[in-house]
């Protein structure tokens, strides 16, 4: 295992393997074999590109043989920065035939972000793409002076990705229980966590949710969201098609002018969304001039989707809606195909795996009685044990007999479905995109002016959160315009500016003398009912 990973138990392992869940198989050999069965078959389509599996396999081999050859190997880690392009799954299979470790940033990330990814993850190199919705990453590689730049576009004085093209060479090829790739924690602390997934498990998951969400190589996966993301990447996202030998299709936005004419002509069967662009997708389809007919299924997750929308969906959108509740950390509910109605609208369904451990407790981690509401915490065969390099947060990340406490809060029903009720963690969901009020505060305590500073979610009707800061100044308040101008100088990504900024003159406190977010919260929506309950800045 990885330096810096937590392995599974033992007996833990020699149970998955025993029940079959993990198999001994390796990321980049799954698309040797999806090659083998389906090689003239479309795999992926994205802009101009259309690959076959076979080409998609023999241009993997070929970038792996060219990353060889600029001396990247076994157990390097690689932040990998691309939006949805073909290109993204030639890299993800050539890192892993290499047993070289992707470590997945989303395009949105600036120099904060992907400065810490690079030195926390001891990075070999960063993989980007030339400019990226307006934004230059060529400059950004520059601004951090990060090691073995690789670009896929006009690399000017870096590498391009297009000239990494050598002969094959033989590979030994990586050891399945051993990290494939790194995904990103929602985060709830000052720093974002990493979250090594082994090609046994990874695999696994995907596996299975491909299963359970009835993938053939007939399906048609429209990957909308940004694919780096563990959504669209694995449940079952792109490489659960691929497992499938289904058809990937890399849409460049996720809103309905980019997606509904890739759904009509590619005849897309499958997408998942965040719960924010499905109401937007609903209401686009009511004055859609595209045939959006091939869709059979709408996956909805990321963020709670409510009962009164997930009820719409078939109507607005001729398909059925799956729930998916997961995390980056592991474990992954949906509601079945098959479940009924009010299962599918009602709740956020249930595990992959019979052997996924999930409990429901108490503040002293004591189950609750069935229907009650608790901590959910879980364990099993692709929810990780450990953050990587975290040995400190682990302990209190995970209980001592390798729960991940998820932060939460939720309720499950007789037959076993989960109904997320809330959160105990200091995070925002924001539509889907997680912001840890930490990292966010910490930015805006470097401000002179800013004497103490405190990050809540306040409520939404599109987004279902935004983020509020609340600031105590040092003197005479600054602006907002300043402070967010100050966040984005500071090189943080655009999704964990503060939507609103408010000033106060003290934070109201726990009994243990604690920041109360939740009396900050109840503040701000009394204040909200009310108008300002502070005068705005001068
Ligand atoms: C997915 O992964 P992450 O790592 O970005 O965020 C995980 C967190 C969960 O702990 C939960 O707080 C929230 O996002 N969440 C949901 C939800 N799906 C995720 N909250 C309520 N309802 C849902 N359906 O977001 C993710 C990973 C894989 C598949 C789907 C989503």
């Amino acid at each position: 295992m990885l330096p810096g990973a937590v392995p599974w138990p033992q007996e833990y392992a020699a149970r998955y393997r025993a029940a079959g869940y993990w198999r001994g198989r390796t990321l980049g050999t799954l698309l040797r074999d999806a090659a083998a069965e389906h090689g003239d078959r479309a795999a992926v389509v994205g802009g101009e590109a259309r690959w076959t599996y076979a080409e998609l396999d023999r241009r993997a081999d070929r970038l792996a043989a060219g990353l060889r050859g600029l001396g990247i190997g076994d157990r390097d880690r690689v932040v990998v920065q691309l939006p949805n392009v073909p290109e993204f799954l030639a890299v993800c299979f050539a890192l892993f035939r290499l047993g070289a470790i992707p470590v997945f940033a989303l395009p949105s990330h600036r120099a904060a972000e992907i400065g810490y990814f690079l030195e926390h993850a001891g990075a070999a190199a960063y993989i980007v793409p030339d400019r990226h919705a307006g934004f230059d990453h060529r400059a950004l590689a520059r601004e951090l002076k990060a090691r073995r730049v690789i670009v896929a576009g006009e690399a000017q004085e870096f590498t391009a990705l297009a000239d990494l093209d050598a002969d094959p060479v033989g590979l030994p090829g990586p050891d399945p229980s051993d990290v494939a790739l790194m995904q990103l924690s929602g985060g709830t602390t000052g720093t974002p966590k990493l979250i090594p997934r082994t090609h046994d498990d990874y695999l696994y998951s995907f596996r299975a949710s491909a299963e359970i969400c009835g993938l053939t190589p007939e399906s048609v996966y429209l990957c909308a969201l940004p694919v780096a993301h563990n959504f669209p990447m694995s449940s079952p996202g792109v490489f659960g098609a691929l497992a499938a030998g289904a058809k990937v299709v890399m849409a460049p936005r996720p809103g309905p002018d980019a997606a509904f004419p890739l759904i009509e002509r590619e005849g897309v069967t499958i997408t998942g969304l965040v719960p924010p662009l499905a109401l937007v997708w609903m209401e686009a389809a009511r004055a859609a001039r595209h045939d959006l007919s091939s869709l059979r299924v709408l996956q909805v997750g990321g963020a709670k989707f409510g009962a009164e929308a997930a009820a719409r969906v078939r109507g607005a959108l001729g398909c059925a809606v799956q729930q998916v509740f997961g995390m980056a950390e592991g474990l992954v509910n949906y509601t079945r195909l098959d479940d009924p109605e009010d299962v599918r609208v009602g709740t956020q369904g249930r595990p992959i795996s019979p052997a996924d451990e999930v409990r429901v407790v108490d503040a002293a981690d004591r189950d609750v009685g069935p229907g009650e509401t608790g901590h959910l915490l879980t364990r099993g065969p692709y929810t990780i044990r450990g953050y990587y390099r975290a040995e400190a947060h682990n302990a209190a990340a995970f209980t001592p007999d390798g729960f991940y406490r998820t932060g939460d809060v939720v309720r499950r029903t007789a037959d076993g479905h989960l109904i997320v009720e809330g959160r105990t963690k200091d995070q925002i969901n924001r539509g889907g995109e997680k912001i840890a009020a930490e990292e966010v505060e910490n930015h805006l305590l470097a401000h002179p002016a800013v004497h103490d500073a405190a990050v809540v979610a306040v409520p939404d009707a599109l987004l279902g959160e935004r983020t509020c800061a609340v600031v105590i100044p040092r003197g005479a308040p600054p602006r907002a315009p300043e402070l967010k101008a100050f966040l984005r100088g500071r090189g943080i990504a655009a999704y964990k500016i503060p939507d609103r900024i408010e000033f106060t003159e003290r934070f109201p406190h726990t009994g243990v003398g604690k920041v109360s977010k939740r009396d900050l919260r109840a503040a701000l929506a009394r204040g909200l009912a009310r108008g300002p309950s502070v005068p705005p800045p001068r």
